[in-house]
């Protein structure tokens, strides 16, 4: 029995995604809820990329919501929260209709860690490390900044860096790194898909933040981007009083070009495209506590129910 109060190694979390295979779920309804595995790369030190999709079958074509968490591998929260997203589509613990409709109304494809060798460096080794665990050629430092690193408007002189060193090393070039090559090749295989939105999950700052990060300027759509993510504000705030910051990027918080955001919408065509900043702000920073994993859950899911109500009146 998976527990969502706790945080999990890489393992533990495989192990959950292989279970999913084994059963189907139901909702409210009666009806079966199924998922699929898939594995859309390999990294570096040859852990695999994990891709769940959830969906109940259909006769009409549904639009699709891809989420992905764990880019930055100090941000355990995300995976966390990913993780319960796929249980509540699947399973649907509390029975709620409103969780139904998420299934009813789009497929879901789902990544719990797209840096799993950075999420268990920062387990095993290195509880604040962020990138990933490539070894660079000249030198001793390891690790590219996966959110510098994709390939729409990248520049490591906006927000990232050239040294091997930093932090936010943003690659020597765009998509150099299998995890960001990842997403890429998914996207551009699955273009029978309708996604709709592209939600990447972080911590921390509370923000639901759209695009861009690489300018100060906004998307031709940026009303309707902003509208839909004050939903989700709105709806956050409404479980436990969470206040949540709704902005581009680069207004909210910083520019920095080469996220996988920026690459949803410029690059993919994805029209809601979102980083999710979770809890806190700072009290804890990346080290939340794992008392908050399920309330910061809770909020987070109120904010997707009402966000991806919303997409379906909003153009
Ligand atoms: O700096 C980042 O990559 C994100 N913040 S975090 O603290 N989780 O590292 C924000 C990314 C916002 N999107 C873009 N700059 N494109
Ligand atoms: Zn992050």
């Amino acid at each position: 029995q998976f527990m969502f109060t706790v945080y999990h190694s890489f393992a533990q979390i495989e192990a959950y995604v292989a279970s999913l295979s084994q059963d189907t779920g139901t909702g409210p309804s009666g009806d079966s809820i199924y998922s699929s595995n898939a594995v859309i790369g390999y990294t570096e030190e040859n852990r695999q990329i994990h891709l769940v999709k959830i969906s109940k079958p259909s006769n009409q074509a549904k639009k699709a919501i891809f989420v992905d968490g764990g880019i930055h591998a100090r941000e355990w929260i995300s995976p966390a929260f990913v993780l319960y997203l796929i249980d509540q589509l699947k399973y649907n613990p509390d029975q709620l209709q409103s969780v139904e409709d998420l299934v009813d109304t789009y497929d879901w494809y789902i990544v719990p860690v797209l840096n799993p060798d950075g999420y268990s460096y920062s387990f095993a080794s290195d509880r604040l490390w962020r990138k990933n665990r490539r070894t660079n050629s000249g030198s001793t430092c390891h690790g590219v900044d996966l959110n510098r690193n994709f390939g729409y408007q990248w520049n490591p002189a906006i927000g990232g860096s050239t040294s091997a060193c930093s932090d936010v090393f943003s690659g020597v070039s765009a998509f150099s790194e299998a995890e960001s090559k990842a997403i890429r090749d998914y996207f551009a295989s699955a273009s029978n898909v309708d996604f709709i939105s592209y939600l990447t999950v972080h911590s921390y700052g509370q923000m639901w933040l759209y695009p861009w990060g690489y300018t100060s300027a906004l998307p031709n759509d940026y009303v309707d981007l902003d509208a839909a993510g004050n939903t989700a504000r709105v709806a956050i705030r409404n479980r436990f009083n969470t206040r949540y910051t709704v902005g581009s990027s680069t207004n909210v918080l910083y520019s920095a070009a080469g996220g996988s955001d920026d690459y949803a919408k410029g690059g993919a065509g994805i029209k809601y495209s979102y980083t999710l900043e979770l809890r806190d702000t700072g009290r804890y920073g990346f080290v939340l506590p794992e008392s908050s994993i399920i309330p910061t859950c809770q909020e987070t899911m109120d904010g997707v129910i009402a966000f991806a109500n919303d997409l379906k009146v909003l153009p």
